[in-house]
């Protein structure tokens, strides 16, 4: 398998935290993409993944599968346990309405503040900016952060008793949320607690070494 994807980025991180937590490295080769020349955006690209957007996995058949959720679901199918998107019915649907409540509320949220309301890519990729909108959104994460936070008083990972996807989504947002240098509020201490205790876990720990780093930070 291959997969294209720029190694600093936090959408990329969670895809390589759970090819980590998979023991998935051997069979993985990382090619690079380089987002802020824009490489994403070139008709090779798109090809590959039409919304112009990393990572994308490549299977030994061609077939090309982006979209972190479906690369991870897809991953986590391929060997059995520690499984990161569930067993039972309950446990999946769960885990499935967090995670995507960690994009929705924070990772996400963070993507339009950084494209929008900073320099983001720089001028040649952020051909539309809409400076309001990334305020909001900004303001969105923040909102989604106190939230997670009061989640995280009640359990021990996003999504409840164990480790799952959902909390790979919210690892990408915090990420994304240093890069960006956007502070967690202060008194969202349990949010900061697990994140602590997330980065001690090889898989997140070890992210950026899966593959040779080729290019300067995002
Ligand atoms: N919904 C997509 C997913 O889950 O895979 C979002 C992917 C995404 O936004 N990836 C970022 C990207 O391609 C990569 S990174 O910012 O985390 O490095 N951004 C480039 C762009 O122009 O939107």
């Amino acid at each position: 398998m291959k997969i294209h994807d720029w190694h600093t980025g936090p959408y990329p991180a969670r895809v390589r935290i759970a090819v980590a937590e998979k023991g998935l490295h051997s069979q993985v080769t990382f090619v690079s993409v380089n987002l802020r020349k824009g490489e994403h955006k070139r008709p090779e690209f798109l090809a590959k993944n039409y919304s112009g957007t990393l990572p994308v996995l490549e299977l030994e058949d061609g077939t090309f599968i982006a979209e972190c959720t479906a690369i991870t679901e897809y991953l986590d199918s391929l060997v059995g346990s520690p499984t990161l998107t569930g067993t039972t019915p309950r446990e999946k649907g769960v885990i499935h309405m967090m995670s995507r409540r960690a994009e929705l509320e924070v990772l996400d949220a963070i993507s339009v503040y950084f494209h929008h309301a900073t320099p983001g890519l720089g001028p040649d990729v952020e051909l539309y900016q809409n400076p309001d909108w990334g305020l909001r959104q900004r303001d969105r994460a923040l909102r989604g952060m106190r939230y997670f936070d009061e989640v995280l008083r009640r359990q021990p990972f996003v999504a409840g008793e164990a480790f799952s996807m959902a909390d790979i989504s919210l690892i990408g947002g915090l990420i994304f949320a240093e890069l960006v240098k956007l502070p967690v509020p202060a008194e969202c201490d349990a949010l900061e607690a697990w994140y602590a205790r997330m980065q001690e876990r090889p898989s997140v720990r070890n992210r950026l070494t899966l593959s040779d780093p080729a290019e300067a930070p995002v």
